[in-house]
């Protein structure tokens, strides 16, 4: 097959090339491709996860349920700090646990007196949903909800269809009352031993009513059916990291055996179905607040490697900032945050490819390969390369060279791109940079390449 690529540079010309075979057209038009709410939700890059709850004032991860309502009592719980403070940080987005896994819900819910309404925190009269999407709107950020199927407290687990009921309930009661929501994150955590309560989950039914209640919402899970899990909880995304899957081999969150984490961290060059990977981790070592962390929070250099660990290697970064007792974001993390932000924007400010001349260069008949002329010497030492995944994923490998004119040398390499991948080098002075596509799945759509200099 003839994968003649089409690239550009930043978001200059249009390559001219020769017309793709029929083919080639008929395979891209079959390959998955997102949604409206998918390209969103990847575009967005980076979202805040919140883990607040009864943790926070046990000083544990996982709560056992039997915790006493009135220890969640935050002294100066303010939804606009977390909102403010992930602007700042450029996130678009932010997903607070409702409910983790001891069953304490931060909404004075209709399903369970094991909430906000029976704490001290305003009285029993709080909302910290409401808060939270409230704030989330003002700052123009979209609002997401953690519900943990998994629940401690609730004497209906494992009574299936009963507790399945109430499941719903409570996601009938999040979906309805805080207008919309950006995505709902469906855990896959369930610790029981082999004494404990059996859940039998009607994942069908969840995603439905989902769909039906909220039909720009994404849903994320091990098996989507929107995103999907990227198979660890280090930050790291899949190499090579595909966007499609086949949604036979992970039917279910929570699902083990053999193929299941590599079919969640690569994704498959086959698959039918697009559902791409978010990557959460934590910016502490654990998700909820333990002041004895507090020193221990990860350095800026630290985020820029997540950033280039998950954003650029296809993923969405999905960074974990847990509010303190008084219920807001420490100052530590808060800072880091911005310090992150700012060095991100000055590493992708300068764009050398911009204005770059740019010709269409077939190398070895198989492959395809773009070459821009800077026309005078300039340093790099980043390269930012995207494909526009509206249109599918493709690229499965390529290389990237640079030359002074004194013999081309191999500055990059890679398996998939996608929405982006970004690879550092040794900062090297070229003249003329040259990208080879060597694998794609089908026709490849436009390719944007972006090169800075890291220390300029
Ligand atoms: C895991 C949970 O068990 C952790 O507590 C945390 O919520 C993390 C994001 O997902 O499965």
């Amino acid at each position: 097959m003839n994968r003649r690529s089409f690239l550009r540079v930043s978001a200059g010309a249009l390559a001219a090339c020769a017309r793709p075979q029929r083919t080639a057209l008929i395979a891209a038009q079959s390959r998955p491709r997102p949604s409206p709410s998918q390209l969103a939700w990847q575009r967005d890059e980076l979202a805040l996860f919140l883990h607040f709850g009864v943790n926070t004032f046990t000083d544990r991860e996982w709560g056992d349920g039997r915790e006493d309502p009135s220890i969640f009592s935050p002294t100066a719980l303010d939804a606009r700090q977390w909102t403010r403070v992930a602007r700042a940080a450029g996130a678009r987005a932010l997903i607070l646990t409702a409910k983790h896994h001891d069953g304490f819900c931060l909404w004075p819910t209709r399903t369970t007196t094991h909430s906000v309404a029976v704490s001290p925190w305003r009285s029993g009269r709080g909302d910290v949903v409401r808060e939270f999407t409230d704030a989330c709107r003002v700052e123009g950020l979209r609002a997401g909800l953690y519900l943990s199927p998994w629940d401690r407290n609730n004497p209906a687990y494992g009574d299936s269809p009963r507790y399945n009921d109430l499941y719903c309930d409570q996601l009938t009661e999040l979906l309805t009352r805080y207008g919309p929501i950006a995505e709902v994150w469906f855990d896959g955590a369930n610790g029981e031993g082999p004494n404990g309560k059996r859940q039998i989950y009607d994942w069908p039914r969840f995603f439905g009513l989902v769909r039906r209640l909220q039909p720009n919402a994404i849903m994320f899970s091990d098996a989507g059916p929107d995103v999907r899990w990227c198979g660890n909880e280090r930050g790291i995304a899949g190499d090579p990291n595909w966007s499609a899957v086949n949604p036979n081999v992970v039917t279910f969150p929570g699902q083990d055996g053999p193929g299941i984490n590599d079919a969640l961290q690569h994704g498959d060059r086959a698959g039918t179905v697009w559902r791409p990977a978010e990557v959460d981790v934590s910016i502490r070592p654990g998700w909820f607040y333990h002041p004895a962390e507090d020193d221990r929070v990860r350095t800026v250099d630290n985020l820029i490697d997540l950033y280039f660990s998950s954003v650029g290697k296809n993923g969405k970064l999905l960074l974990n900032v847990p509010p303190t007792r008084d219920g807001l974001l420490h100052a530590t993390d808060v800072a880091r945050l911005a310090a992150f932000r700012a060095r991100l924007t000055a590493m992708l400010e300068h764009d050398v490819a911009r204005g770059a001349e740019r010709k269409p260069v077939p190398i070895n008949g198989a492959a395809d390969s773009v070459e821009l002329d800077f026309g005078r010497t300039v340093s790099i030492s980043l390269a930012r390369l995207e494909e526009d995944i509206a249109q599918g994923q493709s690229v499965a490998r390529y290389t990237l060279y640079g030359t002074t004119d004194s013999g081309w040398r191999e500055l990059s390499r890679g398996s998939t791109i996608g929405y982006t991948k970004l690879d550092r080098f040794a900062r090297t002075a070229v003249r003329r940079v040259r990208l080879s596509i060597e694998d794609s799945v089908g026709q490849p759509g436009d390719i944007i390449l972006r090169l800075y200099d890291q220390s300029s």
